[in-house]
């Protein structure tokens, strides 16, 4: 149900007035144990802190004053200004904003009936792997790869710009349990990293640089699969023409690696026919579409078919949102745009849930100014006040997936599990809201009435699963049918017909990127938070900005100092850490934490601009700034 790739199987009990959580130890991926922060889950569930009663703002936009009103106003609130919105503004004026802050068939697609029924406009999803998604279609006319259980026949798995430590655990533990050979090609010496037998140092967005000059030492040493890539590859010839000329000396100077390592990973790539796990994390920068495109071409050189782990997609649940119910093709805003739309005056009305935007998306200071500044409606269903919360005109309290029925698949592995209620403490389920909506607005379409058993089991009967079983075990697998390439060749393409048709290169670019300021800030994943979630509940946060210590020498600055951090969209204030862990010219801040705790964010400073050509996905990480220490 969370947004993490594992989905674990977690067997809950609810017992004098306490909720207790452990994996369930019949699931084979994620087994018996829970990761750090779902071992807490109960301190999250439990919270004293979440929403009781629906608000209506009294205040301004972020101040924080509200009055707590009964469901039947704030339905009827919201109800209104809907429909006015239509009225006078037109329904595309109106926009629904969510993502995966729940990810269950129905909690995350019900309440998109409504929008649907009511022909507003629809958000198009760039956050968080868009670019890579672009980039695998265009070479295999598919994101999704190898299912993880394949992981034991393998001999070696390299973790590519992913740190499955902390974000995919139960991913790690199965590459461990089966003894591969694991090795991390990142910026940072990351604890994954540590955890490998081998780590690959690479300057960010060099990535493309790194994997086509592997590909052209296992093509001129005759390392790969002749066999395999002249039946399957479609453009061979001229990729091998066009990675020819690539000189050795530039790849080292550019990825920072050294001669040996490159052709380490060349020849052991090959002979122990690795596959590779393709993070979602470092493919948020300009380069991530090409890099992408170009990483994926190597476990196809060695005989994979589908050699990589991205995206899974097992079952069909678009019965969910109902698409159908639209009588126009949806006006679709690119999620990252959000601030220009708002700026631009062509969104009335907002709709979030399931997501908390004003921590998560780039550029906040523009966004929370487009907010502040313009008259847009905005309502937000969220289990807490959260930051887009405190910008809302009326704020729906939610409850959580231990207190209602759902399905979920998972983006690493083909299981799917069903979720039960085991208590029920405060808030509404994200399709009882919409019930609410539905009912208030007088629309009479019996599919925004549906029960959530309803949507299940017709989901279920669309993709041939049993009811039954599932209910009897608590998850069944998908299993896999025999595929093709879905390429305009039906091949894997190494020459992308697909990329062409969208005015891109044949073949993945390298461009040297370069900021207005000296250091690449890179804003990754957090161990205990899942992007914004659970800060407010564990308080298991870390704020602080790491640096390498001779950049920090050249600035005057020590160890436990006070910095701030800034460039064109903001400024920060933080304490530093001084690591080797990360090499010079890249500093860290963990990722989107509550700014109404800690007064900031990480995305005060991210970049806004989106990877053209590919889907406008997030660029978070090509940003640059500059650090000095306060008081100097
Ligand atoms: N604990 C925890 N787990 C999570 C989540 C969470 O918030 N917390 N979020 C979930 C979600 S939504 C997602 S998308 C996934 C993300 O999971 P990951 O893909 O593991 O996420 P990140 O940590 O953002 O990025 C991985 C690595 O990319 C590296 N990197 C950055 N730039 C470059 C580059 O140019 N080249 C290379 N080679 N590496 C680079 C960073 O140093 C970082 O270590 O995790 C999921 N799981
Ligand atoms: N700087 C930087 N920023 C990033 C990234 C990065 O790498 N760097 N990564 C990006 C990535 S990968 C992602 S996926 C996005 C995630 O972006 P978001 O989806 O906005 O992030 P979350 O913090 O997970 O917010 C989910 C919200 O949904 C709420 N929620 C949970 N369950 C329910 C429910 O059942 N009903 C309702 N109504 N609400 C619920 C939670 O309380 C939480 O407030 O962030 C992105 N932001
Ligand atoms: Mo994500």
């Amino acid at each position: 149900m969370r947004d993490c790739y594992d989905t674990c199987s977690i067997i809950s009990e609810f017992r004098d007035g306490k909720l207790a959580v452990k994996g369930n130890p019949e699931h084979p991926i994620t087994g018996g144990f829970l990761c750090p922060k779902g071992a807490l889950l109960p301190r999250w569930f439990q919270s004293t802190e979440r929403l009781r009663a629906p608000l209506i703002r009294t205040g301004e936009r972020g101040s924080g004053e509200f009055e707590e009103v009964g469901w039947d106003e704030a339905i009827a609130l919201v109800a209104d200004k809907l429909k006015e919105t239509i009225e006078s503004h037109g329904s595309e004026s109106v926009l629904v904003y969510q993502y995966a802050g729940d990810r269950g068939a129905v909690n995350y697609a019900f309440p998109l009936r409504l929008f649907h029924y009511l022909n507003t406009a629809m958000l198009d999803h760039g956050i968080c792997d868009r670019a890579g998604q672009e980039a695998l279609r265009d070479v295999y006319g598919t994101a999704v790869g190898l299912d993880p259980e394949e992981i034991k026949n393998q001999k070696l798995i390299v973790y590519w710009g992913l740190n499955p430590f902390w974000t995919n655990l139960h991913g790690f533990m199965l590459a461990k349990k089966h003894s591969l050979e694991i090795w991390t090609v990142d910026v940072v010496k990351t604890e994954t990293a540590k955890r490998s037998h081998r780590f690959f140092q690479i300057r960010p967005e060099t990535d493309v640089l790194f994997a086509l000059a592997v590909a052209k030492l296992m093509i001129e040493n005759e390392l790969y699969d002749g066999e395999f890539v002249r039946e399957n590859v479609y453009g061979f010839e001229e990729f091998k023409n066009y990675v020819k000329p690539l000189s050795l000396d530039y790849v080292i100077k550019e990825t920072g690696l050294s001669g040996e390592e490159i052709e380490d990973f060349a020849f052991g790539f090959a002979e122990k026919r690795g596959i590779i796990h393709i993070g979602y994390g470092f493919q948020r920068s300009l380069s991530g579409g090409e890099a992408v495109r170009a990483i994926a071409i190597l476990p196809a050189l060695v005989g994979h078919r589908f050699g990589f782990i991205y995206d899974m997609k097992t079952i069909d649940k678009s019965y969910a949102e109902g698409a159908f119910l639209r009588t126009r093709p949806a006006r679709r805003i690119p999620q990252m745009k959000l601030a220009e739309y708002i700026e631009n005056g062509e969104i009335k009305f907002l709709y979030v849930y399931n997501s908390n935007p004003l921590a998560s998306l780039p550029n906040q200071n523009r966004l929370r100014r487009a907010l502040k500044e313009s008259d847009v409606f905005v309502v937000t269903h969220d289990i807490f006040l959260t930051d887009t919360a405190l910008y809302s005109d009326v704020v729906l309290p939610a409850n959580t997936f231990f207190e209602r029925l759902d399905i979920a698949d998972s983006y690493y592995h083909r299981y799917v599990a069903l979720n039960e209620p085991v208590a029920k403490l405060y808030g509404k389920s994200n399709s009882e809201v919409t019930r609410l909506l539905a009912k208030a607005l007088g629309i009479e379409s019996p599919h925004l009435y549906e029960t959530d058993e309803e949507v299940v089991r017709k989901i279920l009967e669309i993709n041939g699963l049993s009811w039954k079983e599932l209910r009897r075990r608590g998850f069944v697998k998908v299993p896999e049918k025999p595929r093709k390439w879905s390429t305009p060749s039906g091949k894997i393409e190494f020459c992308s017909q697909r990329a062409i048709s969208r005015g891109l290169s044949p073949f993945p670019e390298y461009r040297k990127r370069k900021g207005k300021y000296p250091l690449k800030l890179l804003t990754p994943t957090y161990r205990m938070t899942i992007t914004s979630q659970y800060h407010n509940t564990y308080g298991m946060i870390d704020p602080n900005l790491y640096m390498n210590p001779l950049d920090a020498g050249e600035r005057g600055i020590r160890e436990g100092d006070e910095v701030e951090v800034f460039n064109d969209n903001g400024r920060v204030r933080t304490t530093v850490k001084l690591t080797e862990d990360v090499p010079r010219g890249v500093v860290i801040l963990y990722k989107a934490f509550w700014v109404k705790l800690l007064g900031w964010n990480a995305n005060f400073l991210t970049a806004d601009e989106t990877v053209e050509g590919y889907g406008d996905g997030s660029a978070y990480h090509s940003a640059w700034v500059e650090v000095i220490r306060v008081g100097a």
